[in-house]
């Protein structure tokens, strides 16, 4: 069993698959703490996790003229400063759930919590490829940078991905080559000893247990750059499907969910708490969420909490919540949340318009039903 390695994890976790292991936190857990606890942080594993041993771990790193760098972990940590930044982080399934409730989909069925935020810290991919011998300026021609995980398939095939080389150099990206995690060492589900974090990026791109680094013209070969990760019509199936049409994902849209209360749950008349996060890709900050209790009726404006973000980098999640008198007269109340970004992006009201055949980009307005017994 290739997975005996694979680590112990939370009872908590709502898992998704044991092999690979994939799973979630429940969504009342989630909202909690700012900063996801690791060991509630949702896990999305391809493969079984690699053993790594931090002694003989070395980073390949590939510079300009093809020469390869050895990078040892104490090396890595004495060369470069180090930088901390809180990201949120989100799987493009996040939500695939209520995508497969319209028309089936390919993948796992994940709820509303495949995304977490935790204070990463490590040292600045970009100090690391100058370090090789990499320019800042961009060339005339679009390179990538390319990143592949020590995760490898049975035939020996390694977890890859590429983000564009002016993100990876981005002086304001924030791109980090993480060694921790909340303050800890990187856990063995998260990367360990090295990973990649791009904020405001789907999470594909930040490769756990990182092997090697490289740059290209083309973007990674890996099939989940290439033949995964993107977005289609709804008219297209797996039939006519063709993935060179449409670019990988990168940032994401915007995004909220309720968590608070639970779908279903009986809630008592007087006041109602309704709590959620909201986040948004490309470091576009949040700047509102709305809630409604009657379907999308009638709105009012939630409390955003957490912190306010530096504009542009607002690489991390707001929590929000909204306290509101339950409507006398109702026996069921239809809850809905959605948010706003810095570029005043909005959120699709419902999700037959946005369905795609791998249920990715599920950021519909979140309807969460709820009963109030007399
Ligand atoms: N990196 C490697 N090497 N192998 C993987 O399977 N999964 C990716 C990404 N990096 C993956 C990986 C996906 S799809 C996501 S959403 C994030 O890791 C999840 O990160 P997490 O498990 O730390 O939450
Ligand atoms: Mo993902």
């Amino acid at each position: 069993d290739p997975y005996s390695g694979d680590p112990p994890r939370h009872p908590a976790l709502k898992v998704n698959s044991l092999k690979p292991f994939n799973a979630e936190p429940p969504a009342e857990l989630l909202t909690e703490n700012y900063l996801t606890p690791n060991q509630l942080f949702f896990k999305r594993n391809h493969l079984p996790v690699p053993a790594v041993d931090p002694a003989s771990y070395r980073l390949q790193l590939e510079g300009p003229g093809g020469r390869v760098l050895a990078l040892s972990l104490p090396e890595l940590k004495r060369r470069f400063p180090k930088h901390e930044v809180t990201v949120t982080l989100q799987c493009a399934g996040n939500r695939r759930s209520e995508m497969s409730r319209v028309r089936q989909v390919k993948g796992l069925e994940w709820g509303v919590a495949a995304i977490s935020t935790a204070r990463w810290g490590g040292v600045r991919l970009r100090d690391v490829l100058a370090h090789a011998g990499y320019a800042e300026e961009e060339e005339a021609e679009e390179q990538h940078v390319c990143f592949e995980g020590l995760d490898k398939d049975l035939s020996g095939v390694a977890y890859g991905a590429s983000i564009p080389y002016r993100t990876a150099m981005g002086r304001e990206a924030d791109v980090l080559l993480a060694y921790e995690m909340n303050g800890e060492e990187l856990p063995r589900d998260h990367g360990y000893p090295l990973r990649v974090v791009v904020p405001g990026v789907v999470g594909a791109r930040s490769v756990k247990w990182l092997g090697r680094v490289s740059v290209s013209r083309e973007e990674s070969p890996s099939h989940w750059q290439r033949n995964d990760y993107k977005g289609f019509s709804p008219a297209v199936d797996w039939d006519t499907v063709d993935f060179t049409t449409a670019p990988a994902i990168q940032e994401l849209p915007v995004q909220s969910a309720i968590t608070e209360p639970t779908p279903g749950a009986a809630v008592p008349p007087g006041e109602l708490t309704v709590k959620g996060y909201a986040w948004s890709g490309g470091g576009r900050g949040v700047v509102r969420v709305d809630v409604s209790l009657d379907g999308g009726r009638t709105w009012r404006v939630a409390e955003l909490m957490g912190e306010e973000q530096r504009p542009g980098r607002a690489w991390a999640w707001r929590l929000w919540q909204l306290t509101a008198p339950v409507p006398p007269d109702a026996a069921e109340l239809n809850i809905v949340c959605k948010a706003v970004d810095a570029s005043y992006n909005v959120q699709p009201d419902t999700v037959e318009p946005i369905w795609n055949l791998r249920g990715v980009l599920s950021n519909a307005w979140h309807r969460v039903r709820v009963t109030v017994p007399e």
